[in-house]
């Protein structure tokens, strides 16, 4: 099945849409930033499907490579295990967060390993795979080969890089670069945007080297077929899942049917950083392999926070689940969407969700809805009334909602989500309007009550079907509260309508006469001053905890409490840019407007902090026994002991002396020489950049004529004492004190 001649074009196939998020790496639980990816490519993916476009969206982990390994390792768990939590953990947010991918891939799965070796197999066979050697920097943050002598940082992440030397399979990228100069000339929109797209070429006319295609350093991947001792690079691995997800090299029907009606890819949706590895890695392996590149690469922007890439690693993390327990999901994919154009780096911050949340959806769309609503209620017992002959401002509005259309469409499908949602939401404001300015709970004394009965019903009606057409274009945005609007438009499920491809049937004029509106319901309750306070404290509260919740992996978090600065001080007051809110008639039957912190499902406050603990492993995760009456210090006597971070920058064997290394580490505020016995279990290249612990305030000792200044932290593994050196899961500043 994979044997097509690549067509190198681009093609676009309207009756099916296959799209992708990146599988992400389980060293970290998931954060806003990767809830950002996936969200969109719900949106984009709930969209397609209501145009009746049969869509399959997938996502998954991405589990093999040196940095789960070691991840795992540190957390005392087995890759598997550790693999599989952390992965729980993706999926059960996303399902959570209401996403509805087709697929969730694990690249542990026998599926994916079968596709994989296949694709390796292939790639052998065509004579693009070749056995050679390798000296040269690894970054394993990145997993990415880097240029440079020892101790070059990684261009990606600025990590020192680790020196590798191996007998390793070689790619030949230098075959590609031509061909992919021209694949990108003849296929201008497969990458977006712009600035990736330059960057790209300007990589691939900057020369393409061979690529390093697998390792034999660790084990924790899957083998090179017919040689095991090798394992496939992990980026090879990652990205085949777009295709090993679909059935690629399997030899089952089905599978293989699949494969040819989704391949290829319509969008692969990433992460700026990880362009290079999409736009310039996968389109040679599959021409390679004599499979058809994807048709779009698109790359979305970094969220922001505390001025920085949102990441494990800066420790600068918020939580989607926090957000979804304050003010729901639709209020993030709303803010997510509407706050950074797509493509550009945008800020997040609990203060902007805030007010986007009340000015745009609790004043703006909510509010709208329920006038209407409870109007169509009190004044035609819920039943839609005929709206009778448009005057002139009924047909201004209508025009207005067909420009909307028209504007929204191609905005959104070319993936400029805010501007759509700026567009959608001047039809918001333009129907507010509308309604004000023709007051149907007010009688002026020159008009009798049968013209204002007409009135009533042709204002309302005009004003309902306005919001079913932006509740109809928001759905894939706001799905939640869509479905809310839509019973109560009397329109019944709107994932029926969407299965019935009703956003490709959108016109003025559906709602008809007589229709049955439901009671009205509450869908944006206002969020009050405390709902920044309680988001800032869940996520303080959860830095602090050092136990996951979900998969019981013991991660050790930073010891001081994190406040995420941007979000201080919670504003004591409204915040600042409050929306306009419309000025309640005095008979305008609207309801109270409902405070979300007293909502029925948000939970109660939670407390500003949590003592702080040391951090401990969980009982899974600690493999010796606890002694059998510890001896119980103060905190006094432990804050004796200074505990710091440091780096080693040198690491030798010392002549003589088979259990001694010496290194030489980094505390950010002096350099100085540990000697350690750990020389039969770390090779001394392995340790150079590697971050550790130190007892820095021990009185230096001398062994072998050299003075030691300090002492490794290490746990001490049964039955002879092996020792793994203590370390972080997130980048740590050198010469931080644990506390
Ligand atoms: O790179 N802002 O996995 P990963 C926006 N396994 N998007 C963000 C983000 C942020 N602050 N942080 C993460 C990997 N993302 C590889 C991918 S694909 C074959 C293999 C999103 O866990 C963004 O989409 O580091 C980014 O590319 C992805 O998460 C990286 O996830």
């Amino acid at each position: 099945m994979e044997g097509r001649t690549p067509s190198m074009t681009n093609p676009s196939s309207p009756a099916r849409f296959y799209l992708t998020t990146p599988i992400y790496y389980v060293n970290a639980r998931p954060h806003l930033g990767h809830a950002y990816s996936t969200i969109v490519c719900d949106a984009i993916a709930r969209r397609k499907r209501a145009l009746g476009i049969e869509t399959w969206f997938l996502t998954g982990t991405d589990e093999h490579g040196q940095k789960i390994e070691r991840s795992a390792k540190l957390a005392g768990r087995t890759p598997q295990e550790f693999a599989a939590a952390i992965s729980g953990q993706f999926r059960s947010l996303w399902d959570q967060l209401g996403l509805t991918y087709d697929d969730f891939i694990r690249t542990t799965e026998e599926r994916h390993k079968r596709g994989v070796q296949h694709l390796f197999a292939t790639l052998r066979e065509r004579g693009f795979i070749y056995k050679g050697s390798y000296t040269g920097q690894y970054c394993v943050f990145d997993e990415l080969y880097v240029d440079g002598p020892p101790g070059t940082p990684c261009p990606d992440c600025g990590r020192i890089t680790e020196t590798v030397s191996e007998e390793n399979y070689f790619f030949k990228l230098s075959a590609f670069e031509r061909k992919l100069l021209k694949f990108y000339e003849a296929n201008p929109s497969f990458m977006g945007p712009e600035s990736t797209r330059r960057e790209v070429i300007s990589f691939v006319r900057g020369g393409l080297k061979d690529l390093s295609v697998s390792r034999t350093s660790f084990s924790w991947g899957i083998p090179v077929p017919g040689d095991e001792k090798h394992v496939i690079y992990v980026w090879l691995d990652a990205l085949a899942n777009y295709i090993t997800a679909l059935g690629y090299g399997s030899g089952d029907a089905a599978d293989q049917a699949r494969f040819a009606k989704f391949w290829p890819a319509d969008m692969h949706l990433i992460g700026k950083e990880i362009s290079r590895f999409h736009c310039v890695y996968w389109p040679a392996f599959l021409i390679a392999a004599g499979i058809d590149p994807p048709r779009s690469v698109h790359a979305n922007g970094w969220l922001l926070f505390d001025q920085g890439k949102m990441s494990k690693s800066r420790g600068n993390i918020v939580r989607a689940e926090t957000v979804h327990t304050v003010l729901g999901s639709d209020a993030l994919r709303y803010f997510l969407l509407r706050e950074i154009p797509f493509g550009q780096d945008g800020n997040f911050s609990f203060d902007a969700l805030v007010q986007r949340y009340n000015g745009d959806l609790a004043n703006g769309y909510g509010n709208l809805v329920s006038r209407v609503v409870n109007m169509v209620h009190k004044y035609f017992g819920g039943v839609v009334p005929e709206a009778g002959a448009e005057t002139r401002m009924e047909t201004a509005l209508h025009e207005s909602a067909q420009r909307t259309l028209a504007e929204f469409v191609p905005q959104f499908d070319n993936l400029n989500f805010s501007d759509a949602l700026k567009t959608l939401w001047s039809l918001v404001a333009e129907t507010d309007g509308y309604l004000t300015a023709n007051a149907p709970w007010k009688r002026p004394e020159n008009r009798s009550e049968i013209e204002h009965a007409e009135h009533q019903a042709r204002v309302l009606a005009t004003a309902a079907e306005a919001i079913r057409i932006i509740t109809a274009l928001v759905y894939p945005v706001l799905p939640d509260a869509a479905a809310k609007v839509w019973r109560q438009l009397g329109q019944g499920e709107i994932a029926d309508a969407a299965r019935q491809s009703f956003l490709a049937h959108l016109e003025w004029g559906g709602l008809k006469p007589g229709t049955i509106f439901e009671a009205p319901a509450p869908l944006f309750p206002r969020a009050e001053k405390d709902a920044i306070e309680r988001m800032v404290a869940m996520e303080e509260q959860n830095s602090q905890s050092v136990i996951e919740a979900a998969g019981s992996v013991a991660v050790a978090e930073p010891t001081e409490p994190k406040v995420p600065r941007s979000a201080e001080p919670a504003p004591a007051q409204e915040p600042k840019k409050k929306a306009e809110r419309k000025p309640m008639e005095e008979t305008e039957p609207t309801p109270a407007p409902e405070s979300a912190s007293t909502s029925a499902s948000a939970p109660a406050a939670v407390g500003a902090s949590v003592a702080s603990q040391p951090a401990t492993a969980s009982p899974a995760a600690a493999p010796e026994a606890q002694p059998a009456s510890p001896q119980v210090i103060t905190i006094d006597d432990f804050a004796k002991v200074e505990l710091r971070v440091a780096q080693v920058l040198v690491a030798e064997r010392i002549p003589k002396a088979d259990k001694l290394l010496r290194l030489e580490v980094d505390l950010g505020y002096e350099r100085r020489q540990i000697l350690a016995g750990i020389a039969q279990y770390y090779e001394p290249e392995k340790l150079i950049g590697r971050k550790i612990v130190i007892v820095a305030n021990l009185a230096p000792r001398k062994m072998r004529g050299l003075e030691s200044n300090g002492m490794l932290l290490a746990a001490s593994l049964p039955p002879d004492g092996a020792p793994v050196l203590a370390g972080f899961l997130e980048d740590v500043p050198l010469g931080a004190r644990l506390k």
